[in-house]
């Protein structure tokens, strides 16, 4: 046993590393940074209740169906609380987007430079019987001018306006993976240090690979360019990974190569996802990992948003898989607009 062995380094903290990036940021004045130190407090709060949930009473049904008309679960809702009270002390945003919330919420802070969209808490109903669920934010900076009222331009941003998007993901471990537009980084809690410690350097997703995450119990609704697509995967013995929390399914096929699609079904005719919280995100840290992320036609970024709940069909993970996909899907709309489908 030497010296070494006993003073191993604890790691890199998530506050050292963003002040080392710091010049990474596109306005290296601190605001980025302390916004992403305000997300990742709330981030530790969530992971403490729902590692407790059981014993709280905070399982289980809300009581109430929020904006998209599903079911909030009790957690939806103390999460929603949780980030919008941490953004709003914070002071460095100065509206939210939330999927719990049917209107933007303004925070009154007119002196606050950034937007941020996100999903509190995604894949919730899985809480109850201990499935990993996650957050899922989008940072945009404000386009109206600091100090005055929040406009529409300012919510209504393309995922290519994004200045930094992440997500949170509780499970057997609690990470934080998040990119400013210069690679994928993924942070580890240790909970007995109340600390994120970095634990996956420039996360690089592979090109290709062979899990496909899709809800096959759609499959008689999914259009025949999928049908085709998920085929393939089966007669090529591909894994069927699917675990309805679209954090966790795309975290698993971000580190090992996969592809994860919503696309357009009976019961989701435009796709379930939504754009704004839940797909521009993810696309974004697909996108810096070597990924690719498309609604199974063009770039999910490059998407101009014209409602805040907009829902779009996505297809996203390795590229040669997206890419396959995608070419399917636009071979079966050049066919049915020649009428040879
Ligand atoms: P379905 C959770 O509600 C979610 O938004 C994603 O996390 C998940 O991948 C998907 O919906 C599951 O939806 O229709 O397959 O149950």
């Amino acid at each position: 046993m030497t010296k070494e062995h006993l003073g191993l380094p604890v790691g890199t903290t998530l506050d050292r590393f963003i002040k080392r990036k710091q010049d990474d940021f596109p306005y290296a004045t601190g605001e980025l940074s302390q916004l992403l130190r305000d997300i990742a407090l709330a981030g530790k709060i969530i992971n403490r209740e729902i590692s407790r949930s059981g014993l709280l009473n905070i399982g289980g049904a809300f009581g109430a169906t929020n904006v998209q008309g599903e079911e909030q679960q009790k957690l939806d809702v103390i999460a929603d609380i949780r980030f919008t009270r941490a953004l709003k002390n914070g002071g460095e945003v100065c509206a939210i987007i939330s999927e719990e919330e049917e209107e933007i919420i303004d925070l009154d802070n007119p002196k606050g430079r950034y937007i941020v969209a996100m999903d509190p808490l995604d894949g919730s109903s899985n809480i109850d019987v201990n499935v990993s669920i996650g957050t899922i934010f989008s940072i945009y900076r404000r386009k109206s001018p600091v100090g005055g009222p929040i406009s529409k331009e300012d919510v209504l941003q393309a995922g290519t306006e994004q200045v930094a998007a992440g997500y949170l993901l509780y499970g057997s471990s609690t990470m934080l993976v998040y990119t400013t537009g210069h690679g994928v980084y993924g942070f580890t809690y240790e909970a007995s240090l109340g600390e994120f410690f970095l634990s996956h350097q420039d996360i690089k997703m592979p090109e290709d690979g062979k899990i496909y995450s899709i809800n096959e119990g759609s499959y008689c609704s999914f259009e025949p360019a999928v049908k085709e697509y998920i085929d393939y995967c089966k007669e090529n013995e591909y894994s069927a990974r699917y675990i309805g929390s679209l954090v966790a399914d795309f975290h698993r096929n971000l580190l090992k190569g996969g592809i994860y699609i919503y696309p357009c079904t009976s019961k989701a005719p435009n796709g379930k996802l939504r754009l704004l919280y839940e797909c521009n995100a993810l696309a974004f840290i697909a996108e810096q990992a070597g990924g690719c992320a498309t609604n199974g036609y063009g770039r999910v970024l490059e998407i101009q948003p014209t409602e805040l709940h907009q829902r779009c069909p996505f297809f996203i993970g390795s590229k040669k898989m997206v890419q396959m996909a995608s070419d399917l899907m636009k071979k079966q709309e050049q066919e049915t607009a020649a009428g040879t489908v």
